[in-house]
């Protein structure tokens, strides 16, 4: 049997990605105040082995050194985040100069080094202030469940696109709104570890609208080339059985993961299934007369983050420990889908116990691309945690990691070929970091960090990628 290469076009944009909490520490520095991440990473029990973000790979000073490893990798675009308290200290308000400047910094020597930025808004570090003020008096806090969060964000986004929109041309409004409202507001595992599942409905509905006001005040601002468009990690989710019962277990976790955002951002709309499946919870008043139609802003791209396929059945939770990829939660981030249960899909587990399962990407390519016709997509996240260690003459040998891109990338190839507009990729991520619950204890990178010393050691998965990304080829028959 002869295998082809795999040709990409030759525009695909070959980009490696990261987030500001998980890789800039220097938390104190300039004016910089906590994020919801600093309080919870500071509350003990909410984050293995007591990790925080406080030095984490110390980018905020190795920014120089950083950019020069990408450009010496080949990277093609870089997709960072900034962090809000860092240039909006309170939430509200005058930007900080200093804040700002260290983004333009950063983005002049990536354009230096012929490095496309990508920036995102919004990667999960809210202002501390605006989680602990009380907008509408309610006990429990403020943030995402609070409207006046989203009037914050369009603020913050006309802030920052003032600061980089001539320099700038892909902005992403939010990253995964989904974890940001089930994941901190329903289970509880991230900041800022709130379990209630009407918060965590609210919060997904804010996200929708401060995506849309977010969206509008970046075209505002920013040239006409500039492209906009938002990072979901829709889940590619899947009966266990073709009974009735497990194809309507996939319907509400389809909801709840996926059209509880698409519908407002890509349709205008929250489906009929979806407010009677959370009837119990929420009757939904929150929502506001005008807000899906400021939520569906057109979009010049869709990013998709992907890691692992979800199998779900309708049988209600076995005994042990939750199947459903975010750890032993006490409380479900499905609200009004308790009964849902969630199975490992077949397949190889990386380090995070994810199944390695590239034909959820491709399935996801082709699914969007029928939902949004027109738009492009990005893969904006895909990558695994392995257990990295340094072999003999400091080399870190991670032959599952190439073997987990290489799986990945064929399947985008295979989107392409069957009609999906993917105009690049990017490899999360770009070095270990701090990998949220779980701390420094899971790596992620292309490059090998050691969290003592601060040297970066790119794995042979970086130079792989590197041989990719110059070639624009994969080889078919990787060994
Ligand atoms: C994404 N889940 O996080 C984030 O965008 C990254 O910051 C993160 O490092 C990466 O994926 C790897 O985890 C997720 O529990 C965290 O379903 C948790 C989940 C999904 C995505």
């Amino acid at each position: 049997m002869t295998h082809a290469n795999l040709r990409f076009p030759a525009s695909f944009v070959w980009g490696a990605a990261t987030a500001a909490y998980q890789i800039e520490g220097a938390v104190r520095e300039d004016g910089r105040t906590p994020s919801i991440w600093d309080t919870f990473s500071h509350t003990p029990g909410k984050v293995l082995g007591g990790d925080t973000g406080d030095v984490a790979c110390d980018h905020f000073h190795r920014w120089r050194d950083d950019v020069r490893l990408m450009a010496d990798l080949g990277i093609g675009a870089y997709r960072f985040s900034v962090s809000w308290p860092r240039v909006q200290p309170t939430g509200r308000g005058p930007a900080v100069q200093r804040g700002l400047d260290f983004y333009r910094a950063l983005v002049d020597e990536l354009l230096a080094h012929g490095i496309t930025p990508m920036v995102t808004l919004y990667h999960w570090d809210l202002p501390q202030e605006l989680e602990s003020a009380f907008p509408s008096g309610s006990p429990a806090g403020g943030g995402w469940p609070e409207r006046d969060t989203a009037y914050r964000f369009e603020e913050y986004a006309g802030i920052v696109a003032g600061a980089l929109g001539d320099r700038v041309e892909l902005w992403a409004t939010l990253n995964e709104p989904w974890c940001s409202a089930f994941l901190g507001y329903g289970s509880g595992v991230h900041a800022p570890g709130r379990t209630d599942p009407e918060a965590a409905l609210r919060a997904a509905h804010h996200l929708n609208l401060a995506h849309g006001l977010g969206a509008r005040a970046l075209r505002a601002a920013l040239p006409t080339r500039a492209r906009v468009g938002v990072c979901l990690n829709p889940s590619a989710v899947r009966p266990l059985t073709p009974s009735a019962a497990d194809l309507d277990a996939r319907r509400r976790i389809d909801a709840l993961a996926n059209r509880v955002f698409t519908g407002p951002m890509l349709r205008g709309t929250y489906d009929d299934d979806l407010l009677a499946d959370t009837a119990r919870i929420t009757d939904w008043s929150f929502v506001r007369d005008r807000d899906l139609a400021t939520a569906r802003q057109p979009l010049d791209f869709l990013g998709i983050n992907y890691y692992s396929p979800a199998v779900v059945s309708a049988a209600p939770h076995a005994d042990g420990p939750r199947l459903d990829g975010h750890g032993a939660a006490d409380h479900s981030p499905w609200p009004g889908a308790d009964s849902v249960s969630f199975h490992r899909a077949p397949g190889e587990l990386t380090a995070m116990d994810w199944p390695v399962d590239p034909t959820g990407l491709k399935d996801l390519l082709l699914e969007y691309t029928a939902q949004a016709p027109g738009v492009p997509l990005f893969v904006t996240e895909n990558g695994a945690a392995y257990d990295d260690k340094p072999g003999a003459g400091g080399q870190v040998h991670d032959p599952d990691r190439i073997r987990y891109l290489h799986g990945h990338l064929t399947a985008v190839h295979e989107a392409i070929l069957a009609g999906a507009d993917v105009r690049g990729y990017f490899l999360w991520s770009l070095m270990d970091n701090f990998e949220w619950a779980y701390g420094y204890s899971k790596r992620f990178g292309a490059v090998y960090v050691d969290y003592e010393t601060q040297e970066r050691t790119p794995k042979s998965s970086a130079h792989w990628y590197a041989k990719v990304a110059a070639s624009g080829e994969l080889r078919a028959a990787e060994e």
